[in-house]
């Protein structure tokens, strides 16, 4: 079975989506998301000019030796932008594979290692007490796990609280909205969330918080030591993770879990965190770790470490990629934990799926493939449209990570 037609999909069902369509001659098809938040069309690019013509007339079920083509064959290896291309190829080959092969894309994988994949949803609110009504939502809701994020007071707007209940979309303007950030009272407000939420709910649920890479190391450590007794399932990205030896410092402080690697791109950039045992979940997900064929060689390092995946589900990554995702957590032995971020119901509408929720965990599906499709007419509706993720900045207007 050869590749006969490479497409590039844009489409903005509320934001921008990226997908990759591969169509063989013997008419089977696979898609892949290649969606890269705020450099979506560097992708388009890349994957337009640069690697569409290689695949045309390739064996569509050489799925190692063309994710080695791409990879090795670029000279340039690894960054966002051709690793998210490589993933989208990668993805809509074992799509297809799959498919041919009729079976459910983790029965190929290896079959299944759990009956459903526990997932973490979002609560947020402009404060403790509006968060905490959120999180007995999504209990009510069945989830077991849940992530809570708040509004700081003397703070106009941080990470992870959402204007609308349900949906979260940071990369909100045209041009970066400026935020003004505050470690000082970030750091008092956080352990005040947490003790608010034991004494309401108490330890029957997993509690998550991600700090997005605003901390130095040893405010981290601070804050891990300080949410020790609320015993969270993780603490994600408590300092920017291009200094790995950083975790060695929070680590020996420490023992709140950590959860790293949403933006990392390879397993080298996975490999001292892993082999140290730095960190506790990694969370590298299908799209920007080079497909599934990548994704697993992280999940298996990890494995060796006792590291368990914590797969990277925000709404900038579409539903294929949520598919795809499942099919692999339904496989890996060493999963852990899905994030769950509710896509618009445009979305939805765009990229039929298999997946479902019930009970705190979403079901991949049994239909051949990873289970989700792209309507294209409907795609064609929503032109890109220009939009990026916010800056920070100190109150004296130093920049800042956001
Ligand atoms: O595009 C950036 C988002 O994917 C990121 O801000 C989401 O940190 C994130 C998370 O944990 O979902
Ligand atoms: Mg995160």
């Amino acid at each position: 079975m050869k590749i006969a037609a490479v497409k590039v999909i844009v489409t903005c069902p509320g934001r921008n989506f990226v997908t990759l369509k591969i169509t063989t001659d013997q008419g089977v098809h696979g898609i892949g998301d290649a969606t890269l938040n705020g450099r979506e069309l560097a992708v388009v690019s890349y994957l337009q000019d640069h690697v569409a013509d290689c695949l045309v007339g390739r064996d569509a079920g050489a799925i190692e030796d063309i994710w080695q083509y791409l990879y090795r064959g670029c000279y340039w290896r690894r960054g966002p932008v051709t690793m998210a291309a490589i993933g989208a190829v990668d993805t809509a080959l074992w799509d297809i594979k799959a498919k041919a092969a009729g079976m459910p894309l983790y029965e190929l994988l290896g079959g299944r290692s759990r009956r459903g994949v526990m997932v973490y949803g979002h609560a947020s609110g402009r404060d403790i007490e509006e968060t905490s009504d959120e999180v007995a939502r999504y209990i009510e809701l069945g989830y077991r796990a849940i992530r809570a994020q708040s509004g700081v007071p003397g703070m106009d707007s941080t990470y992870g609280v959402s204007a609308d209940r349900m949906y979260y979309e940071p990369a909100d303007a045209a041009l970066p909205t400026e935020n003004v950030w505050s470690t000082e009272k970030y750091l008092d407000h956080v352990p005040k969330l947490f003790d608010r939420l034991r004494e309401r709910f108490g330890f029957g649920h997993h509690l998550l918080h991600d700090v997005h890479h605003r901390l130095t190391p040893m405010e981290a450590a601070r804050l891990g030591i300080s949410l020790e007794d609320y015993r969270l399932f993780w603490m994600e990205d408590p300092t920017p993770v291009e200094n790995q030896e950083a975790f060695r410092l929070i680590r020996k402080h420490t023992v709140t879990p950590l959860a790293v690697g949403e933006i990392f791109n390879t397993v080298w950039d996975c490999k001292d965190l892993l082999s140290e045992q730095l960190i506790d979940y990694i969370r590298t997900t299908v799209t920007h770790a080079g497909g599934i064929t990548h994704l697993r060689r992280i999940a298996d390092l990890a494995a060796m470490y006792q590291i368990r995946t914590g797969c990277h589900g925000a709404t900038d990554l579409s539903p294929v990629c949520m598919g795809a995702a499942l099919h692999f957590d339904t496989w890996a032995p060493n999963f852990g934990i899905q994030e769950y971020m509710l896509h618009t119901e445009p979305t939805d509408e765009v990229f039929p799926h298999d997946y479902r929720f019930s009970e705190g965990e979403l079901h991949a599906g049994e239909s051949p493939g990873h289970g989700v499709d792209i309507d294209e007419r409907l795609a064609a509706k929503y032109p890109y449209r220009k939009a990026y993720l916010p800056v920070n900045r100190l109150r004296d207007g130093t920049m800042w990570n956001w």
